[in-house]
Protein backbone atom coordinates (compact mmCIF):
# COMPACT_ATOMS: atom_id res chain seq x y z
CA UNK A 1 0.00 0.00 0.00
CA UNK A 2 2.78 2.57 0.61
CA UNK A 3 2.97 3.52 -3.33
CA UNK A 4 -0.44 4.29 -3.18
CA UNK A 5 -1.06 7.52 -4.61
CA UNK A 6 -4.75 8.25 -5.23
CA UNK A 7 -7.82 7.68 -2.58
CA UNK A 8 -11.82 7.83 -3.47
CA UNK A 9 -14.98 6.72 -2.52
CA UNK A 10 -17.15 4.98 -5.15
CA UNK A 11 -21.40 4.78 -5.34
CA UNK A 12 -23.44 2.65 -7.73
CA UNK A 13 -26.84 3.86 -8.14
CA UNK A 14 -29.61 1.43 -10.06
CA UNK A 15 -32.42 -0.41 -10.42
CA UNK A 16 -32.66 -4.14 -8.17
CA UNK A 17 -31.31 -6.75 -10.93
CA UNK A 18 -29.76 -3.82 -13.20
CA UNK A 19 -25.92 -5.37 -12.41
CA UNK A 20 -24.60 -3.66 -9.51
CA UNK A 21 -23.28 -6.87 -7.78
CA UNK A 22 -22.02 -8.45 -11.14
CA UNK A 23 -19.83 -5.15 -11.30
CA UNK A 24 -18.63 -4.90 -8.21
CA UNK A 25 -17.67 -8.69 -7.74
CA UNK A 26 -15.73 -8.54 -11.37
CA UNK A 27 -13.62 -5.51 -9.84
CA UNK A 28 -13.07 -6.76 -6.94
CA UNK A 29 -12.15 -9.88 -7.90
CA UNK A 30 -14.08 -11.80 -4.98
CA UNK A 31 -17.14 -11.40 -3.76
CA UNK A 32 -17.08 -8.38 -0.60
CA UNK A 33 -20.62 -7.67 0.87
CA UNK A 34 -21.91 -6.12 3.61
CA UNK A 35 -25.53 -6.34 3.69
CA UNK A 36 -27.93 -4.36 5.74
CA UNK A 37 -31.29 -6.14 6.72
CA UNK A 38 -32.64 -2.78 7.35
CA UNK A 39 -34.07 -1.18 3.96
CA UNK A 40 -34.32 2.41 3.26
CA UNK A 41 -31.62 3.23 5.78
CA UNK A 42 -30.09 6.85 4.54
CA UNK A 43 -26.30 5.99 5.47
CA UNK A 44 -24.24 4.56 2.81
CA UNK A 45 -22.68 1.07 3.54
CA UNK A 46 -19.23 -0.07 2.17
CA UNK A 47 -19.10 -3.02 -0.17
CA UNK A 48 -15.90 -3.29 -1.02
CA UNK A 49 -12.58 -1.96 -1.04
CA UNK A 50 -9.89 -2.56 -4.04
CA UNK A 51 -6.36 -1.36 -3.54
CA UNK A 52 -3.82 -1.37 -6.11
CA UNK A 53 -0.18 -0.36 -6.20
CA UNK A 54 -1.79 3.07 -7.72
CA UNK A 55 -4.63 4.01 -6.03
CA UNK A 56 -7.05 2.38 -3.62
CA UNK A 57 -11.46 2.88 -4.39
CA UNK A 58 -13.91 2.03 -1.47
CA UNK A 59 -17.58 1.19 -2.73
CA UNK A 60 -20.21 2.18 -0.92
CA UNK A 61 -23.76 1.52 -1.26
CA UNK A 62 -26.47 3.83 -1.16
CA UNK A 63 -29.57 2.11 0.13
CA UNK A 64 -32.98 3.41 -1.00
CA UNK A 65 -32.59 5.83 -3.15
CA UNK A 66 -34.19 4.06 -6.08
CA UNK A 67 -37.29 4.49 -4.07
CA UNK A 68 -38.47 8.28 -4.64
CA UNK A 69 -42.41 6.90 -5.86
CA UNK A 70 -44.06 9.34 -3.17
CA UNK A 71 -43.70 11.50 -0.72
CA UNK A 72 -42.31 9.98 2.22
CA UNK A 73 -39.56 8.08 0.25
CA UNK A 74 -38.73 11.24 -1.24
CA UNK A 75 -37.73 12.62 2.07
CA UNK A 76 -35.72 9.74 2.50
CA UNK A 77 -34.17 9.99 -1.06
CA UNK A 78 -33.21 13.39 -0.31
CA UNK A 79 -31.95 13.03 2.60
CA UNK A 80 -29.54 9.96 0.79
CA UNK A 81 -28.94 12.62 -1.82
CA UNK A 82 -27.39 14.83 0.53
CA UNK A 83 -25.41 12.00 2.55
CA UNK A 84 -23.84 11.52 -1.02
CA UNK A 85 -21.58 14.45 -0.41
CA UNK A 86 -18.64 12.34 0.89
CA UNK A 87 -17.95 10.53 -2.60
CA UNK A 88 -16.31 11.66 -5.10
CA UNK A 89 -17.78 9.45 -8.23
CA UNK A 90 -21.52 8.41 -8.57
CA UNK A 91 -22.51 5.38 -11.06
CA UNK A 92 -26.02 5.13 -12.00
CA UNK A 93 -26.01 2.17 -13.99
CA UNK A 94 -29.05 1.35 -16.36
CA UNK A 95 -30.48 -1.00 -18.86
CA UNK A 96 -30.81 -0.25 -22.30
CA UNK A 97 -33.97 -0.95 -22.49
CA UNK A 98 -34.95 0.97 -18.97
CA UNK A 99 -37.30 3.76 -19.57
CA UNK A 100 -37.04 6.93 -17.37
CA UNK A 101 -39.97 6.88 -14.95
CA UNK A 102 -40.91 9.91 -12.55
CA UNK A 103 -38.57 8.63 -9.82
CA UNK A 104 -35.54 8.57 -12.45
CA UNK A 105 -36.25 11.86 -12.92
CA UNK A 106 -36.89 13.24 -9.58
CA UNK A 107 -33.34 11.50 -8.16
CA UNK A 108 -31.81 12.97 -11.58
CA UNK A 109 -33.13 16.32 -10.86
CA UNK A 110 -31.76 15.69 -7.01
CA UNK A 111 -28.06 14.57 -8.33
CA UNK A 112 -27.69 17.01 -10.71
CA UNK A 113 -27.34 19.52 -8.06
CA UNK A 114 -24.93 17.50 -6.87
CA UNK A 115 -20.66 18.74 -7.76
CA UNK A 116 -19.76 15.21 -7.72
CA UNK A 117 -18.81 13.75 -11.39
CA UNK A 118 -21.57 11.23 -12.90
CA UNK A 119 -21.11 8.48 -14.99
CA UNK A 120 -23.94 6.76 -16.66
CA UNK A 121 -23.32 2.62 -16.78
CA UNK A 122 -25.40 1.19 -19.49
CA UNK A 123 -24.86 -2.25 -18.29
CA UNK A 124 -25.78 -5.90 -20.02
CA UNK A 125 -24.45 -4.42 -23.60
CA UNK A 126 -23.57 -8.07 -24.25
CA UNK A 127 -27.87 -8.69 -24.66
CA UNK A 128 -28.63 -5.88 -26.67
CA UNK A 129 -29.00 -4.52 -29.98
CA UNK A 130 -26.50 -1.91 -30.75
CA UNK A 131 -29.09 0.62 -31.69
CA UNK A 132 -30.83 0.39 -28.54
CA UNK A 133 -27.72 1.32 -26.50
CA UNK A 134 -27.31 4.75 -28.72
CA UNK A 135 -30.94 5.17 -27.95
CA UNK A 136 -30.44 5.09 -23.98
CA UNK A 137 -27.23 6.91 -24.16
CA UNK A 138 -28.65 9.87 -26.50
CA UNK A 139 -31.80 9.69 -23.82
CA UNK A 140 -29.45 9.94 -20.60
CA UNK A 141 -27.58 12.67 -22.44
CA UNK A 142 -30.56 14.96 -22.16
CA UNK A 143 -32.14 13.46 -18.97
CA UNK A 144 -29.10 14.37 -17.04
CA UNK A 145 -25.79 15.90 -16.53
CA UNK A 146 -23.29 12.93 -17.00
CA UNK A 147 -19.81 13.18 -17.59
CA UNK A 148 -19.66 10.59 -19.28
CA UNK A 149 -21.86 7.45 -20.49
CA UNK A 150 -20.22 3.87 -20.75
CA UNK A 151 -21.39 1.07 -22.30
CA UNK A 152 -20.48 -1.96 -20.30
CA UNK A 153 -21.43 -5.54 -19.62
CA UNK A 154 -19.91 -6.22 -15.86
CA UNK A 155 -20.67 -10.13 -16.65
CA UNK A 156 -18.03 -10.27 -19.33
CA UNK A 157 -15.98 -7.04 -18.17
CA UNK A 158 -16.33 -5.51 -21.31
CA UNK A 159 -15.26 -1.45 -20.64
CA UNK A 160 -14.88 -2.51 -17.10
CA UNK A 161 -10.97 -1.10 -17.25
CA UNK A 162 -11.58 1.90 -19.11
CA UNK A 163 -14.20 2.39 -16.19
CA UNK A 164 -12.12 2.17 -13.24
CA UNK A 165 -9.54 4.47 -15.37
CA UNK A 166 -11.82 7.08 -15.75
CA UNK A 167 -13.07 6.60 -12.04
CA UNK A 168 -9.38 6.69 -10.82
CA UNK A 169 -9.19 10.52 -12.58
CA UNK A 170 -11.63 11.57 -10.14
CA UNK A 171 -10.05 10.56 -7.59
CA UNK A 172 -7.70 12.98 -5.28
CA UNK A 173 -3.80 12.71 -4.52
CA UNK A 174 -3.86 11.50 -0.86
CA UNK A 175 -0.24 12.74 -0.47
CA UNK A 176 -1.27 15.97 -0.44
CA UNK A 177 -3.69 15.51 2.74
CA UNK A 178 -2.36 12.63 4.74
CA UNK A 179 0.76 10.69 5.49
CA UNK A 180 1.35 7.44 4.27
CA UNK A 181 0.44 5.72 7.99
CA UNK A 182 -2.65 7.57 7.52
CA UNK A 183 -3.46 6.40 4.63
CA UNK A 184 -3.25 2.62 5.81
CA UNK A 185 -5.06 3.17 8.69
CA UNK A 186 -8.30 5.58 6.85
CA UNK A 187 -10.51 2.47 5.09
CA UNK A 188 -10.40 0.25 7.99
CA UNK A 189 -11.09 2.25 10.59
CA UNK A 190 -13.86 3.59 7.86
CA UNK A 191 -14.96 -0.25 7.34
CA UNK A 192 -15.27 -1.02 11.26
CA UNK A 193 -17.21 2.16 11.83
CA UNK A 194 -19.33 1.30 8.77
CA UNK A 195 -20.00 -1.95 10.76
CA UNK A 196 -20.48 -0.61 13.70
CA UNK A 197 -23.40 1.77 11.77
CA UNK A 198 -25.04 -1.32 9.98
CA UNK A 199 -25.64 -2.67 13.41
CA UNK A 200 -27.05 0.67 15.21
CA UNK A 201 -29.62 0.56 12.31
CA UNK A 202 -30.47 -2.64 12.65
CA UNK A 203 -31.35 -3.15 16.15
CA UNK A 204 -32.55 0.93 16.37
CA UNK A 205 -35.30 0.45 13.85
CA UNK A 206 -36.73 3.66 13.22
CA UNK A 207 -35.91 5.29 16.30
CA UNK A 208 -32.91 6.04 15.10
CA UNK A 209 -31.86 9.86 14.14
CA UNK A 210 -30.59 10.11 10.89
CA UNK A 211 -28.07 12.44 12.09
CA UNK A 212 -26.58 9.77 14.43
CA UNK A 213 -22.88 9.78 13.66
CA UNK A 214 -20.52 6.63 13.86
CA UNK A 215 -16.53 7.14 14.32
CA UNK A 216 -13.70 4.60 14.73
CA UNK A 217 -11.43 7.02 17.05
CA UNK A 218 -8.26 4.02 17.64
CA UNK A 219 -7.42 0.81 15.81
CA UNK A 220 -4.56 -0.73 16.95
CA UNK A 221 -3.22 -4.07 15.67
CA UNK A 222 -1.07 -6.66 18.37
CA UNK A 223 -0.36 -10.35 18.02
CA UNK A 224 -3.08 -11.39 15.22
CA UNK A 225 -5.57 -9.25 16.91
CA UNK A 226 -7.22 -6.13 16.33
CA UNK A 227 -8.56 -3.27 19.22
CA UNK A 228 -10.88 -0.89 18.27
CA UNK A 229 -12.50 2.27 20.20
CA UNK A 230 -15.63 3.48 18.43
CA UNK A 231 -17.99 6.39 19.46
CA UNK A 232 -21.56 6.39 18.47
CA UNK A 233 -22.22 10.25 18.92
CA UNK A 234 -26.11 11.17 19.15
CA UNK A 235 -27.30 14.86 19.76
CA UNK A 236 -29.29 14.23 22.52
CA UNK A 237 -29.21 12.30 26.13
CA UNK A 238 -32.28 10.68 25.54
CA UNK A 239 -30.93 8.95 22.00
CA UNK A 240 -28.02 7.87 23.92
CA UNK A 241 -29.83 6.14 26.52
CA UNK A 242 -32.26 4.48 23.22
CA UNK A 243 -28.97 3.22 21.84
CA UNK A 244 -27.49 1.35 25.45
CA UNK A 245 -30.66 0.50 25.76
CA UNK A 246 -32.15 -1.43 29.30
CA UNK A 247 -29.29 -2.53 31.33
CA UNK A 248 -27.23 -1.96 28.15
CA UNK A 249 -28.66 -4.89 26.25
CA UNK A 250 -29.10 -2.89 22.95
CA UNK A 251 -25.26 -1.90 23.37
CA UNK A 252 -24.47 -5.50 23.94
CA UNK A 253 -26.29 -6.80 20.82
CA UNK A 254 -25.02 -4.04 18.47
CA UNK A 255 -21.22 -4.48 19.40
CA UNK A 256 -21.40 -8.37 19.41
CA UNK A 257 -22.72 -8.64 16.05
CA UNK A 258 -20.25 -6.19 14.60
CA UNK A 259 -17.89 -8.03 15.66
CA UNK A 260 -18.89 -11.49 14.63
CA UNK A 261 -19.26 -9.48 11.00
CA UNK A 262 -15.93 -7.82 11.37
CA UNK A 263 -14.40 -11.07 12.92
CA UNK A 264 -15.51 -12.96 9.34
CA UNK A 265 -14.30 -9.42 7.18
CA UNK A 266 -11.19 -9.54 8.43
CA UNK A 267 -10.31 -12.75 9.30
CA UNK A 268 -8.71 -12.12 12.65
CA UNK A 269 -10.21 -11.26 16.11
CA UNK A 270 -11.48 -7.97 17.27
CA UNK A 271 -11.86 -6.38 20.13
CA UNK A 272 -14.36 -3.93 20.08
CA UNK A 273 -15.37 -0.93 22.31
CA UNK A 274 -18.15 1.24 21.83
CA UNK A 275 -18.86 3.99 23.62
CA UNK A 276 -22.30 6.65 23.12
CA UNK A 277 -21.24 10.18 23.48
CA UNK A 278 -23.51 13.00 22.75
CA UNK A 279 -22.70 16.44 21.17
CA UNK A 280 -25.52 18.34 20.54
CA UNK A 281 -23.77 20.54 17.94
CA UNK A 282 -21.60 17.96 16.30
CA UNK A 283 -22.91 19.01 13.09
CA UNK A 284 -21.88 22.59 13.30
CA UNK A 285 -18.63 21.79 14.09
CA UNK A 286 -15.42 21.19 11.83
CA UNK A 287 -13.53 18.12 13.30
CA UNK A 288 -16.72 16.08 12.93
CA UNK A 289 -17.76 17.32 9.62
CA UNK A 290 -14.32 16.31 8.13
CA UNK A 291 -14.45 13.13 9.73
CA UNK A 292 -18.09 12.48 8.11
CA UNK A 293 -16.62 14.15 4.59
CA UNK A 294 -13.56 11.18 4.76
P1 LIG B 1 -28.12 -6.00 -8.70
O1 LIG B 1 -29.45 -6.32 -8.08
O2 LIG B 1 -28.14 -4.65 -9.32
O3 LIG B 1 -26.99 -6.18 -7.75
O4 LIG B 1 -27.93 -7.04 -9.93
P2 LIG B 1 -27.05 -8.36 -10.01
O5 LIG B 1 -25.61 -8.05 -10.10
O6 LIG B 1 -27.48 -9.29 -8.94
O7 LIG B 1 -27.47 -8.94 -11.46
C1 LIG B 1 -28.81 -9.28 -11.76
C2 LIG B 1 -28.79 -10.24 -12.93
O8 LIG B 1 -28.29 -9.61 -14.11
C3 LIG B 1 -27.92 -11.47 -12.71
O9 LIG B 1 -28.57 -12.60 -13.22
C4 LIG B 1 -26.67 -11.15 -13.50
O10 LIG B 1 -26.00 -12.31 -13.95
C5 LIG B 1 -27.22 -10.36 -14.66
N1 LIG B 1 -26.22 -9.46 -15.25
C6 LIG B 1 -25.45 -8.55 -14.60
N2 LIG B 1 -24.63 -7.92 -15.45
C7 LIG B 1 -24.86 -8.43 -16.68
C8 LIG B 1 -24.31 -8.20 -17.99
O11 LIG B 1 -23.41 -7.38 -18.20
N3 LIG B 1 -24.85 -8.92 -19.02
C9 LIG B 1 -25.83 -9.83 -18.83
N4 LIG B 1 -26.27 -10.48 -19.89
N5 LIG B 1 -26.36 -10.08 -17.61
C10 LIG B 1 -25.89 -9.40 -16.56
K1 LIG C 1 -11.92 11.76 -1.07
MG1 LIG D 1 -27.08 -6.65 -5.69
Amino acid sequence: MSNMNKFGVVTIIGRPNVGKSTLLNYILGEKVTIISSKPNTTRTVVKGIKTTKDYQAVFVDTPGIHNARDKINRLMVDQTVSSLSMVDVIYLMMEPDEIFASEFNYIMSLLNELNIPKFLLINKIDAYKRHEIYKMADTAFKKGKFKYVLPISAKKGTNVEKLLSLTVEEFSSTGAFYDEEEITSIPEKFLIAEFVREQVFNYMKDELPYDTLVECESLEEENDKLFASVSIIVKRDSQKGMIIGKQGQNLKNIGKRARQNLKRFFGVPIHLELWVKVKSNWQDSDEYLSIQGL
